[in-house]
């Protein structure tokens, strides 16, 4: 049934735009009419949009707008990033699932994904907007053998994977706020946390949690000024496992490069998109607020702040207002 139900959807990918006559399924899944009809039933029943057309058979017009293993999976081009799917319909935080499958020891490229948070949740336990249907709320998990004071690295990796995934379907270049908000048009669109499972040499593993807004058209009035969503942007929504398999594909290309080469490549790449580099700065610590210009980020990811007198500080952490 489901190997069935997988190549169908494999001959209608494949067939894009062309008709696929009902003769031409029933061969090559090598069953009857009847049954090639029924199997369409199904997949209608699940959301995708199949249009039949007297004497051309039928065609694929739209896949479902789920973020399911199936859908994220169908035509995703990773070598592992996303072929460990949890899905959830609703979950309190997809990071809780995901550092809870990390320490039994989940393997790299997992994902945990779900329709709605209630309680996601943003750095310092702030809390992260995450309605239903409407984002991607979204957990990976990595394991790359550096130490863990090196792991700021990976926060600016993921936004620039996200910048670049956002610019790839929408063809908005976004901006990136140090250390983790990706912003278009100075609202943040996509938010990045990153928690460490780690011995004090040696990270363990690196759950990296992602929030984007897509689909949807406002937002609460606490964050109305300050959040925005692609939809909003473009004027148009998007087929969210679409968006997923691209960001996918962008970071595992990201964190290759990583492994190979080192931090200095992704850096350059980060300070294309950075907004906050040359800009005066306030950035707010758990120790303070250090006003000054942001000279540019080290080799391992902290920002470099000069303040009026003259003096460097390396920021590890802050809010930064521009
Ligand atoms: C972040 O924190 O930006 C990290 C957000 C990470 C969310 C993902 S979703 C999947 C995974 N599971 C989770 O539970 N979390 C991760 P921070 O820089 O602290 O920003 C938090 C602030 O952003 C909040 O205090 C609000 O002001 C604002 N905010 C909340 N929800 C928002 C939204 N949907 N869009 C834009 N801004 C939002």
């Amino acid at each position: 049934q489901s190997e069935t139900r997988k190549q169908l959807l494999k001959l209608f990918t494949e067939a894009g735009e062309s008709f696929l006559s009902g003769q031409k399924i029933s061969e090559q899944l090598g069953c009857s009419r009847t049954a090639v009809w029924k199997h369409i039933e199904d997949l209608r029943k699940e959301g995708f949009e199949v249009e039949a057309v007297r004497r051309l058979g039928y065609r694929l017009k739209q896949m479902p707008d789920k973020l399911n293993a199936n859908e994220l999976q169908l035509g995703l081009k990773t070598k592992r990033f996303g072929w460990n799917v949890y899905d959830q319909e609703s979950v309190p935080s997809t990071q809780q699932l995901a550092h809870q499958l990390a320490h039994e020891g989940a393997e790299e490229g997992t994902i945990v994904i779900a329709e709605e948070q209630t309680a996601g949740r943003g750095r310092l336990n702030r809390s992260w907007h995450s309605p239903k249907g409407t984002g991607i709320w979204m957990s990976i998990i990595l394991r790359p053998s550096v130490p863990p004071q090196q792991a700021p690295q990976l926060t600016l990796l993921v936004a620039v994977a996200v910048a670049q995934a956002i610019q790839e379907v929408t063809n908005i270049v976004p901006d990136i706020k140090w250390p983790n908000d990706v912003l278009i048009n100075g609202k943040k669109v996509v938010g990045i946390l990153t928690e460490l499972q780690a011995d004090p040499d040696q990270v363990r593993a690196v759950i990296v949690g992602i929030g984007m807004n897509v689909n949807q058209t406002q937002f609460p009035s606490d964050i109305a000024s300050i959040a925005t969503s692609l939809a909003i942007e473009t004027g148009r929504t998007f087929h969210r496992p679409k968006i997923v398999q691209t960001l996918l594909q962008k970071l595992e290309q990201l964190y290759e490069q990583y492994l190979q080469h080192g931090f200095l490549p992704i850096k350059l790449l980060w300070e294309g998109y950075s907004v906050t580099i040359g800009q005066q700065i306030v950035a707010r610590t758990l120790n303070g607020a250090i006003r000054g210009v942001a000279l540019g980020i080290t080799d391992s990811g902290t920002l470099k702040v000069q303040t009026e007198d003259g003096a460097i500080h390396y920021v590890y952490s802050a809010d930064i207002e521009i």
